[in-house]
């Protein structure tokens, strides 16, 4: 039996795995993520997709960290792919850990796959993350893509990598959902055609496209493709902190200066930079709210033929 409680961090859902995952051992958290993404592909999808999970979910393994100063460790995953960080999931984490009395108001530290993260928790639903360092790797990489036309975006890290888009092909408006996830595929698909990565090979899972803010106080509002081929419903925090690298290194945005950004649906993130220790590089902060919206233990019966989730 798995123990769960899932939150929504503007409108974008996670589901925190507090019992029941598999044992990844022990060692540094990128080598238990890639036991998680190879040995237990079934297990962590069936958590995220129907009929156990729910479009759009990210999943939070809570995992033993290795420095104990963290709080926790956890490994973060969509329906597709063990991801190296997650802004709404750890906006959701926190929010999470404050509901089942492991933390109070106050920052704390939590380790990830990609590197130690902190949360400030204002009050139980209120939580400002303090992402790892984020840098853009290019700018103005042009890519033909067929049915489009030019593209023209930064690639750029926020704990995962980003193909990062000023000019949206296409309005980003809540009507355009489907044409911007088909355009968000067709570049991806464009990327990959093309032998596209980032540093160190680094795969680019994630498609963000910026339009203009449809309300007075948004800076932008943008479009974000997961590897899932879902939307993010929040503004996505990694996403956020790859784009902030991009404003920062174009002088758009100074550090400590707060921005509004928009999502698709219309929530939003409070943005800020401060440099960090590389060129370039720069240590993104991301405030939002989560809600807890259920607590849960899900059974999964070995006789059930839908117990690794619908496969189409
Ligand atoms: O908030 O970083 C994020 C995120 C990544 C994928 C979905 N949300």
């Amino acid at each position: 039996m798995l123990k769960v409680v899932d939150s929504h961090t503007e409108g974008e859902p996670t589901r925190v795995v507090l019992e029941g995952g598999p044992d990844l051992g022990s060692g540094p958290l990128s080598e238990r993520a890639k036991r998680l993404a190879t040995e237990h592909k079934d297990f962590y999808r069936s958590l995220v997709v129907e009929p156990y999970g729910q479009e759009a979910m990210v999943g939070a393994l809570l995992v033993e960290p290795t420095d104990p100063s963290c709080v926790t460790g956890v490994i973060y995953f969509d329906a597709a792919a063990v991801i190296g960080m997650c802004g709404h999931g750890t906006i959701g984490l926190a929010a999470t850990l404050a509901h089942i009395g492991k933390i109070d108001v106050g920052t704390h530290k939590i380790e990830t796959p990609v590197g130690i993260v902190e949360v400030t928790l204002t009050d139980k639903n209120t939580v400002t993350v303090q992402n790892i360092e984020s840098y853009r790797f290019k700018k103005g990489v042009e890519l033909d893509v067929e049915g489009v036309g030019k593209v023209v975006g930064d690639i750029a890290y926020g704990g995962n990598w980003f193909f990062i888009v000023d000019d949206s092909p296409t309005p980003v408006l809540p009507s355009n959902i489907r044409t911007l996830t088909e355009i968000g595929i067709k570049v991806r698909e464009t990327i990959y055609a093309h032998g596209i990565e980032g540093e160190n090979g680094g795969i680019i899972d994630h498609i963000v496209f910026y339009g203009p803010a449809l309300t007075d106080k948004g800076h932008t509002r943008n479009f974000v493709l997961c590897p899932d081929d879902a939307y993010d419903r929040s503004p996505c925090g990694t996403g956020s902190s790859a784009r902030l690298s991009c404003l920062a290194a174009d002088q758009r945005l100074a550090p400590g200066e707060a921005i509004y950004q928009e999502s698709t649906i219309g929530s939003g993130y409070t943005l800020s930079y401060q440099l960090g220790s590389k060129p370039g590089g720069i240590i993104p902060s991301i405030t939002g709210q989560a809600f807890i919206t259920r607590e849960a233990n899900i059974v999964v019966n070995p006789t059930d033929p839908l117990r690794h989730g619908v496969q189409l």
